[in-house]
């Protein structure tokens, strides 16, 4: 949790390997590339749920199989850790572009935890002088929401802060939502903050636009073939102080909802617009055809 947003997650692994190559300190290459192993299997399991992270670990060690000496495969993986970071704070950048479009002055946004790539939408719309109000759930357990509406108060943004339990109430005077996302399924449904698929319900119900915006390393190649994505369960003492409840109370603590494509009316990605039923063929694209013909 000191690295927060599924973005900045998967730039911190990328980062890491991409470390770790370069301070690599022997000369065998078989080493280099089980250690490599080693230390992707390491981040990869420091949080389970955000494909981000397994799309910036994997993009990081492209081609390193085929490297021929130990100075090759360190160069390679450290390269493309500082490709993929620039690939992702460009796109975070494109996205911000793309979606202030879909911001007219006078509206008023939801928004949900803290997403930097919804937020780059919203500072984005103020920046070009759109007179905008926002409503930024707390987002229990972790209060995210602090984060966000410090980060818009600090942008000059309108911005409130309300309870969770509130986004029902809120949704009337809402016109649009922007949400970030720590999974995109090729089914188009979205995996981000528990708490997220109610905002989408409530949406749906006031007939309110639901976005998902996300950069398309959030796109779950594993998806393409009915993987389920893992949603993390967190420790109770993220709910309840010692002592609080009865020892027989159980409690339960999971981090991410799944909100089905039928209540996202589009994902905002660096490639544009799309609809949430466009995202297997964007998977297809840029996976290329070995993803499906390995043997
Ligand atoms: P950006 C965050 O969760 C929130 O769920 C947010 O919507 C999502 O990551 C995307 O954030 P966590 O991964 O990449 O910090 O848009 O638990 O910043």
């Amino acid at each position: 949790m000191e690295i927060r947003g599924a973005g900045r997650i998967a730039r911190a692994g990328a980062t890491a390997l991409g470390d770790f190559a370069t301070s690599y300190q022997g000369s065998s290459l078989d080493d280099f590339l089980k250690d490599l192993d080693k230390a992707k299997e390491t981040i990869l399991s420091s949080r389970p749920t955000a494909v981000s992270l397994w799309n910036g670990v994997h993009a990081t060690i492209r081609g390193v199989n085929e490297a021929t000496t130990v100075d090759d495969a360190r160069a390679l993986v450290s390269d493309n850790a500082v490709a993929f970071c620039e690939h992702s704070k460009k796109a975070v950048e494109m996205i911000a572009r793309i979606g202030a479009q879909r911001i007219e002055d006078g509206d008023t946004i939801m928004t949900h935890c803290n997403s930097s790539t919804a937020l780059g939408i919203i500072k984005e719309a103020h920046r070009q002088g759109k007179d905008i109000k926002v409503y930024a759930t707390e987002s229990r357990p972790w209060r995210q929401g602090i984060l966000t509406v410090n980060d818009l108060a600090d942008a000059g943004v309108d911005i409130t802060l309300i309870i969770d339990s509130a986004v029902r109430t809120v949704m009337k005077k809402t016109d649009r939502v922007f949400v970030g996302a720590d999974t995109v399924t090729s089914h188009g449904a979205l995996i981000n903050k528990i708490g997220t698929s109610h905002l989408a319900l409530a949406a749906y119900e006031a007939r309110v636009n639901f976005y998902a915006c996300a950069e398309t390393y959030k796109f779950s190649p594993m998806t393409v073939f009915g993987d389920m994505v893992a949603i993390e369960e967190r420790d109770i003492s993220e709910v309840i102080r010692p002592g609080e409840v009865r020892d027989s109370v159980k409690v339960f603590n999971p981090v991410f909802d799944s909100t089905p494509a039928k209540y996202i009316d589009a994902i905002i990605t660096e490639l544009g617009m799309i609809h949430p039923g466009a995202v297997y063929g964007v998977l297809v694209k840029q996976l290329g055809d070995d993803f499906f013909n390995k043997e």
